[in-house]
């Protein structure tokens, strides 16, 4: 069994990335944690630190809740199995997003916004592509570029800049989320202004996140990088030497920017499906 050091090592060097793999992979070490200690306060203690290891993104944060409440491994089980089946239920509204032809923009590395889009390739044959932005500075995008071209999407990888640039030639923005919250979509930096240039060229925006991703908590984090990240990434490192650098990960995307959050609850207006007022 891989420890707990080496467990959170993986989830912040991204090697487990997005919010769904995240918890999974957490819930995985957890099942064979407590196995092997119980879920007492060595299990207690576990799942804090790994729930820590990414504060921002909820999944982690609810499901070690559902666990609080009851202590199990068929808690843990079932958890697992919700989040690795849960695209089953969403891929069944992908027709009344996705048409054929449709030319669809997304960013970062969404699993479960990748799936959605493939799943429409495979039953359009062949008549949708895909514009990938970069996302700077750890590149997900390229995962997300990898993906489609496994699964034959007509891909084409973008810098995150020229993402207003080509937001005229698409039909739509298709991105995943690490938190549904009221104040709006929790998702990777940047994302905010690809809704905004959507909004701007009259093109829809749709979030894929399942309802585990309702975030209720009254506060929450928006995970602060180590400014490496961005200096291993500058070319002229020499102006480097001395300044100041911020590498928030998530923003903030105010809903009024979505047009709809497909999730295992269908098809729903931000209201509907997180229902605030
Ligand atoms: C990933 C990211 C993804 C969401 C949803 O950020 O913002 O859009 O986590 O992913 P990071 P999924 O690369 O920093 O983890 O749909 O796979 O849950």
């Amino acid at each position: 069994m891989v420890s707990l050091e080496k467990s959170i090592k993986k989830i912040k060097d991204l090697e487990i990335q997005g919010a769904n793999n995240i918890a999974i992979y957490a819930l995985k070490f957890l099942k064979q944690f407590s196995k092997k200690n119980g879920f007492g306060l060595k299990f207690e203690t576990a799942s804090y630190f790994l729930k820590e290891s990414r504060p921002t993104a909820v999944v982690l944060h609810n499901c070690i809740e559902k666990l609080n409440k009851s202590k199990s491994i068929s808690t843990i089980n079932e958890l697992i199995k919700f989040l690795e089946n849960v695209n089953e239920k969403e891929i069944k509204y992908s027709d009344k997003i996705i048409k054929n032809n449709s030319k669809i923009m997304t960013y970062c590395h969404s699993g479960e916004a990748v799936k959605f889009i493939i799943h429409s390739f495979k039953k359009h044959k062949n008549k949708i592509s895909v514009i990938a932005c970069q996302t700077s500075p750890k590149e997900q995008g390229l995962k997300t570029v990898n993906d489609m071209k496994k699964s034959n999407v007509p891909v084409t990888l973008i810098n995150d800049n020229a993402a207003d640039f080509f937001m005229k030639e698409v039909d739509m923005v298709i991105v995943g989320a690490d938190s549904l919250r009221k104040e709006g979509l929790v998702n990777k930096i940047g994302t905010s202004l690809i809704a905004k240039s959507a909004k701007y060229h009259k093109k829809p925006f749709y979030v894929i996140a399942n309802s585990m991703k309702i975030d209720r908590r009254k506060k929450f984090k928006i995970e602060e990088r180590s400014p490496k990240e961005i200096i291993k990434k500058l070319i002229n490192k020499k102006y480097s030497k001395g300044i100041k650098i911020r590498n928030p990960a998530f923003d903030i995307t105010p809903w009024e920017f979505v047009t709809k959050i497909i999730s295992d609850k269908g098809i729903k207006t931000p209201k509907q499906l997180l229902k605030f007022n």
